[in-house]
């Protein structure tokens, strides 16, 4: 057997378990131009850059194996319709890096992303750290910047930290010129930034529990309007009593909406 290390990224199979079941039990593809499907997701099982509790690189297969009931169940409740009635969705499986070597997630995640934005597909990421949002939203330098709506305890937006530090991400988005912040909200933040020198609107975990899921999805029609947008969502934006497992845990979110 070839040592992982002595192949390439590309070539290197995941250490973390491969594709064992897709998500919902969609078609895999690995070629945008061999599947008509409207939106394929993709796992990033990258989580080196974690200041919390690590772990999170087995969360995409997770994902997949936690939606394996879902395969047999059609319609789902309380939708009176089957997923593949209205959205055709494919999953392109994981984006690979090798382990001593950081650098080739985020030159490979960069990739990934591109290669299935230009096929005009929608993307959805599930990452392990918000490091990969940064990259994921990185299109826009061919494609013009993007509303951001971000959802999370915190917002990303410190100015110091190291080269793929994740909560650096809305800052560097910010200064390279991806991110439009007059169409852009974070949502859901409880932890400290400086709100009278801020680049986003945020609506924070109390305004959101004072205000209801119906007043922030208003707040984001006015807000975004027609904007192409990145949508970020930090699993810590959830109350920790729903998603134990997260990294950083703050209590008093919002409720899943
Ligand atoms: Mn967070």
């Amino acid at each position: 057997m070839t040592h992982p290390q002595a192949m390439s990224a590309q070539t290197m199979p995941s250490l973390y378990g491969d594709v064992i079941s897709t998500f919902m039990g969609v078609a895999q593809a690995t070629d945008p131009k061999q599947t008509d499907a409207d939106v394929v997701v993709s796992g990033v099982p990258f989580d080196l850059a974690c200041s919390g509790r690590a772990g999170t690189r087995m969360g995409p297969n997770a994902i997949r194996q936690s939606t394996a009931n879902l395969i047999w169940e059609g319609k789902r409740w309380p939708w009176d319709f089957a997923l593949e009635d209205r959205l055709k969705v494919c999953d392109a499986g994981n984006v690979n890096y090798a382990y001593g070597e950081p650098e080739s997630l985020v030159d490979n995640l960069e990739t990934h992303a591109n290669r299935w934005l230009k096929a005009g597909k929608r993307c959805l990421p599930w990452a392990a750290t918000t490091t990969s949002a940064y990259r994921c939203c990185a299109h826009a330098r061919e494609h013009g910047p993007l509303a951001l709506i971000h959802f999370d305890a915190h917002t990303d937006t410190y100015e110091q930290g190291t080269r793929f530090d994740h909560g650096t991400i809305f800052h560097h988005a910010l200064k390279e010129g991806l991110v439009v912040p007059e169409h852009s909200l974070q949502i859901g933040i409880r932890t400290s930034y400086d709100r009278h020198n801020h680049p986003y609107e945020v609506l924070d975990a109390d305004w959101v529990n004072d205000h209801g899921a119906a007043a922030v999805l208003e707040r984001i029609r006015a807000k975004v309007g027609h904007h192409p947008a990145y949508i970020s969502l930090d699993i810590d934006g959830l109350d920790p009593a729903y998603a134990p497992g997260t990294a950083l845990r703050y209590a008093a979110a919002c409720p899943p909406i």
